[in-house]
């Protein structure tokens, strides 16, 4: 009898078309899933993460026994379920007599080396379930300067010819962002998200997560995430239906107590493989054909995961394991307390932005790039520190996808391969693009000492710590000029406050 090889599938691979199991002989081999201790903890995870991952785990391992797979599953609360995946998968091959595994190419470097290094030899399939492979993406970036998001996203567009009218870009324009910077207003309507009751496997995982995971940030309850194929198909339906066609406008827009305003909160579910990217591109192009949204909604919500996504992968596995410790602007001061508790900090913007993201695992790109990533940016925080924070909190991230984002894009740390300029702005641009200031104990008009908004200083005290590193980015040249222009006093006083409100980030004092 030949022995049955090992397909293992991580919690973030739950897709039935996956390559490994492409490649797999269902009367054979034995799909291997486990809840492991290093995957719920390597990170400080967010309770609703483990309990999305845990529950989509159980569905689809659930899904895949009806399909005919013969699955061996490792819960987390089973004493013999080991540690790690590396070990789990040497359990399993002494159980079955199996010698070799297959597997999909994981999201994160960490798992990768962990699992060559393994006892038991892994066969490594590509991840297809992307639109750009590693060799397309390199074969791009290859001999560039610059690695600009807008060249890719175009050659992405040629590629599956979404949004194309011929070989030209429908309605003209690549790329229509500057239609897509409206402040949100109360009067709008905002739809609401779906919400799913917990089922029995679902119930029982939150149980599991309340007891085992004390020390873990987030709120459990209540738990409406969708964890199967079908409730995220459902989401889906909802976001087209009565999101889509005001996306494009309100993408930048932030309200306080509208957590979601017209988001599709779908990246928890694609990310994990339950959906699927090209498809909702499609469908999304599917909606403005049918004239049910307009080009700049679609074409913006389309560039988001042809675009950037596709992207980020892209850098994340160009650049390798030694990205994450990048630190170009040399920054090392500690995560404020802060980001783990909402309730103390009386900066409105920061408190609304982790008080959601505490409560629902979820904020939008713009909160987490100029609210709670600015401002780690402005007060020098350690990147390393504020990375894993976002791998931590959202339910959507994994290194792939959030350490591009949280290094690169949020944090200049990788030295502008990513962005040509550093995301850092005065309270200004939080006041515009949302209503947070209009309730804070701060003012956004005061621009140093008493009472000043600390984006404000901060900002300046940013800009004049970088000047060497900074200055000669032709981009950043008009802010020099505008400092340069202020006189002593105002500088001396702006520094002053800056100084005053980092020595209180140190201390641990309230801000
Ligand atoms: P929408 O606003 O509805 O956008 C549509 C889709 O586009 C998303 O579902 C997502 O799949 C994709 N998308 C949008 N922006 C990006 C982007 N910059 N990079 C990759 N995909 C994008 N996204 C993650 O999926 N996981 C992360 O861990 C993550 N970490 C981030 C950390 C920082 C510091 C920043 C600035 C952004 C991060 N993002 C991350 C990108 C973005 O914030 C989220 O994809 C988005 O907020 C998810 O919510 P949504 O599904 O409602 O997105
Ligand atoms: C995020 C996560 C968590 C919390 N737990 C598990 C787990 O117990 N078992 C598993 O197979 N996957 C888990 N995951 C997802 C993995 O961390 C993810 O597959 C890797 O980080 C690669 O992206
Ligand atoms: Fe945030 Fe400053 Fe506005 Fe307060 S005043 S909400 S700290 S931007």
């Amino acid at each position: 009898m030949v022995a049955p090889r090992l397909i293992l599938v991580l919690g973030d691979q739950l897709t039935p078309g996956l390559s490994a199991l492409r490649e797999a002989d269902k009367d054979r081999d034995v799909v291997v899933m486990a809840e492991v201790r290093d995957e719920a903890t390597y990170v400080r995870h967010h309770v609703k993460k483990i309990a999305f991952t845990f529950s989509a785990m159980r569905h689809f391992a659930e899904e895949l026994r009806a399909d005919g797979w013969q699955v061996v599953y490792g819960r987390y609360d089973e004493s013999c379920t080991a540690a790690s995946i590396p070990a789990e998968l040497a359990r399993r091959a002494q159980e079955t007599g199996a010698e070799a595994a297959l597997m999909t190419e994981c999201g994160e470097h960490r798992l990768n080396a962990a699992l060559a290094e393994g006892p038991l030899p892994v066969e490594v399939l590509p991840d297809d379930r992307f639109i750009a492979s590693h060799a397309e993406f390199d074969a791009w970036a290859e001999g560039r300067k610059q690695l600009r998001m807008e060249y890719f996203y175009r050659e992405m567009r040629r590629k599956t010819g979404i949004l194309m009218d011929g070989d030209k870009p429908e309605g003209g324009k690549w790329n229509y962002d500057a239609e897509n910077r409206k402040p949100a207003g109360r009067d709008l309507l905002t739809p609401k998200p779906c919400a799913e009751d917990p089922d029995a496997i679902t119930r029982d995982v939150l149980d599991l997560v309340a007891g085992a995971f004390p020390d873990h940030p987030g709120t459990l309850g209540p738990f409406t995430l969708a964890v199967d194929r079908k409730g995220a198909e459902a989401a889906a339906d909802r976001f087209f239906a009565e999101a889509l066609p005001r996306f494009g406008d309100y993408q930048d827009a932030m309200l306080e107590g509208e957590p979601f305003l017209w988001h599709s909160l779908l990246s928890t579910y694609l990310n994990a493989g339950l959906l699927d990217p090209l498809d909702l591109c499609r469908r999304a192009e599917a909606e403005y054909r049918a004239g049910r949204a307009p080009l700049n909604a679609v074409e913006g919500y389309i560039r988001q995961i042809l675009g950037w996504r596709e992207y980020v992968r892209g850098i994340y596995f160009r650049e390798g394991p030694d990205y994450v410790t990048r630190n170009a602007l040399e920054a090392t001061r500690d995560l404020p307390r802060f980001y783990w508790d909402a309730g103390s900090t009386d900066m409105a913007c920061l408190k609304a932005a982790i008080g959601q993201t505490l409560e629902h695992g979820y904020a939008h790109h713009i909160q987490r790039l100029m609210i709670t990533g600015t401002f780690a940016l402005l007060a020098g925080v350690d990147p390393r520190q504020l990375h894993e924070w976002y791998l931590a909190v959202y339910t959507d991230a994994y290194e792939w996808v959030e350490a591009p984002n949280t290094l690169g894009m949020s944090q200049f740390a990788d030295g502008g391969l990513l962005a040509s300029k550093p995301y850092a702005a005065s309270g200004n641009y939080i006041d515009r693009m949302s209503d947070y200031c209009a309730g804070c104990a701060y003012d956004v008009k005061t621009k140093r000492g008493e009472g000043a908004c600390p984006f404000n200083p901060l900002y300046w005290d940013f800009l004049v710590r970088n000047r060497e590193r900074l200055a000669g980015n032709p981009r950043m040249a008009q802010m020099y000029r505008t400092w340069d222009r202020m006189n002593e006093q105002t500088q001396a006083q702006t520094r002053e406050s800056a100084a005053g409100l980092l020595d209180r980030l140190d201390r641990g004092a309230r801000l």
